[in-house]
């Protein structure tokens, strides 16, 4: 295990937050109270974002922060409740209800915003996609929600197979010269032409408002419910953990399509009042820094896919750019490799918080605080609120240092509500009383900070030895030739399995019989003789899902010559 590998860095932040004492005292219901709606029980996320700040001093903030190649442009809070009261005003108009599926496919530009928070308000139910989704896909996720509105380009409306889509009555056209035929809508000319005045929908804190298709490792795509309820942790997470404070510039990297896109690229920083950044566009080492410097970013919410690719391309370039307004700077979506804190810290001067949680937790359980000593390679401890363990099948906690799976005890007020549509697979989660499954392996140190381990099926038992994939990917990208790499379990007649490593190398390294011997010297030493891949394949690019988790599952069906699944959040 590579606990020798972390190293402590000491809090210099002022505001402390005691996290013994909280842990011991903290409640959810602490939280309600800084909500208006504690006391009529009615409420709704996009007002509670918005519309709110726009009571106080903060109409005239700048909420929203939008640039790509071509447009560059700045909404208060003001504006975006306008906007967003329109584009709600047009979705009523058309006929859509409370509960019903809007669906938005389209890049990431303001309108976006306007219309995701537009439904929000008249209660309807939002589903974001990917802009990069294939037909399949698309269809998938529109016939299983059963969707009614959807709002696109004409350019993304060719990957919808309209007639396959019986209950998809309406198309939002976004766009220039847009065609209008029935059933079909020019959605700038419509919503800039509606009223800004809009009668929110008051929810109830239990209904639903958001669905995130996800992939399980076979068949089709779940539809991941949430409700309006969730707001209270992506509010106190936003504080706790993004450290989140009054006159910060925030951005997060994530498109809308991935659950991060929605719970910390909209909720948590307009919840929190404070000036979100938006980028359109793809990612380039150059494009980010520019962003991070051009609008003074403090707050910093990425991948670690992305740190990597900003590890490769180097230190050089960084000094290119004034990175001096980065204050805190975060990661989740995969193990942050203790190489790329290493590189972050000496490189940026900041160190990189990890942060644990996923589609179905709505929002982060587990993180490195601002405030606390980083272990590298760590994903942090629970926040207060919630009870994170380790634990067999019969649900008995395991001690530290034992891998087992990793589990919450339920509910917290962000929790999933729904797998639409299938009951049985939203049981299969909670199917040991009194706790939430996450398929996550993982174990405790003696410090009570959780140590990622893979997904329970990616966990390698090797000569009875078990080898958690992350562990062995980590101290590959150590290796000056690796940019990335991820690491399988294959069938062996002698060793159960064996360590496979498919690994893409950095520019200028090139492939060899000595390179391979080279890196498997590497881990012997760094690690263990049973930690060794005694297969490397070299691969020009990983196989990885849009938000850039490597997909082990995939490289072992190639590997075993298997059907690779549900392709559909893969990368082009
Ligand atoms: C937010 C998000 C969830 C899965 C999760 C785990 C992996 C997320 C991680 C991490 C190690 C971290 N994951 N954060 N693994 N360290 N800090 O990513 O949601 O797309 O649903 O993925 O991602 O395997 O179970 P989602």
């Amino acid at each position: 295990m590579d606990h020798y590998n972390r190293y402590k860095v000491q809090t210099k932040d002022n505001q402390l937050m005691d996290y013994e004492e909280k842990t011991k005292t903290f409640d959810w219901s602490q939280v309600e109270k800084s909500f208006s709606w504690n006391e009529t029980g009615k409420v709704n996320i996009a007002f509670e974002a918005i519309d709110k700040h726009c009571e106080s001093n903060k109409k005239n903030k700048i909420a929203l922060m939008y640039s790509d190649s071509i447009r560059k442009e700045a909404y208060t809070y003001q504006a975006l409740k306008e906007h967003s009261n329109r584009m709600g005003n047009v979705f009523r108009d058309i006929g859509i209800r409370k509960g019903d599926r809007i669906f938005i496919f389209m890049p990431r530009v303001p309108e976006l915003y306007f219309s995701f928070l537009g439904a929000l308000k008249i209660g309807a139910i939002v589903g974001p996609l990917f802009e990069a989704f294939m037909e399949e896909a698309v269809k998938d996720r529109l016939a299983d929600s059963e969707a009614t509105m959807l709002i696109t380009t004409p350019e993304l409306l060719k990957r919808v197979p309209l007639h396959e889509l019986p209950h998809l009555k309406h198309i939002l056209l976004y766009g220039e010269n847009i065609e209008v035929k029935s059933g079909f809508y020019d959605l700038n000319a419509e919503w800039q032409q509606a009223s800004p005045q809009l009668k929110i929908e008051w929810m109830n804190l239990d209904d639903p408002m958001l669905i995130h298709y996800t992939s399980g490792s076979t068949g089709k795509p779940k539809g991941v419910l949430h409700v309006h309820r969730a707001m209270i942790q992506q509010y106190q997470t936003g504080k706790w953990v993004l450290d989140l404070k009054e006159d910060d510039i925030y951005w997060c990297t994530a498109d809308p399509g991935w659950v991060t896109g929605t719970s910390y690229g909209i909720f948590a920083p307009w919840l929190n009042g404070v000036t979100n950044v938006i980028r359109g566009g793809r990612f380039s080492p150059e494009d980010w820094y520019k962003t991070l410097e051009k609008n003074k970013i403090s707050v910093w919410y990425s991948a670690p896919t992305a740190f990597r690719m900003l590890m490769a391309a180097g230190e050089q370039i960084v000094k290119q750019y004034d990175l001096s307004t980065v204050r805190h700077i975060l990661s989740v979506g995969e193990p942050l490799n203790p190489e790329v804190v290493r590189w972050g810290l000496e490189t940026y001067g900041k160190r990189i918080h990890d942060n644990w949680w996923m589609t179905e937790t709505g929002s982060i359980l587990i993180a490195n605080y601002p405030q606390m000593e980083i272990r590298a390679g760590s994903m942090g401890k629970p926040i207060p609120g919630i009870h994170a363990a380790i634990i067999d099948d019969d649900g008995t906690e395991l001690p530290p240092y034992t891998m087992g799976n990793l589990a919450i005890r339920t509910p917290w007020p962000s929790m999933m509500r729904q797998i639409w549509k299938n009951e049985e697979k939203y049981k299969a989660y909670f199917r040991i009383s009194g706790w939430y499954l996450s398929g996550d392996s993982a174990y405790i140190d003696d410090d009570g900070y959780f140590w990622f381990q893979g997904r329970l099926d990616d966990v390698i038992n090797t000569s009875g030895e078990r080898v958690g994939p992350f562990e062995v990917e980590s101290k590959l990208v150590e290796h000056p030739a690796v940019a990335e790499a991820g690491v399988i379990g294959k069938p062996d007649p002698i060793r159960g399995q064996i360590i496979k490593a498919f690994i893409s190398l950095r520019q200028g390294y090139f492939e060899s019989e000595e390179l391979k011997e080279e890196i498997q010297t590497y881990i012997k030493h760094g690690l263990a003789a049973h930690a060794v891949p005694r297969e490397i394949e070299f691969k020009d690019k990983l196989p990885k899902t849009r938000s850039g988790k490597i997909m082990r599952r995939v490289l072992k069906s190639w590997e075993l010559g298997l059907p690779t699944g549900d392709l559909s959040t893969m990368e082009d």
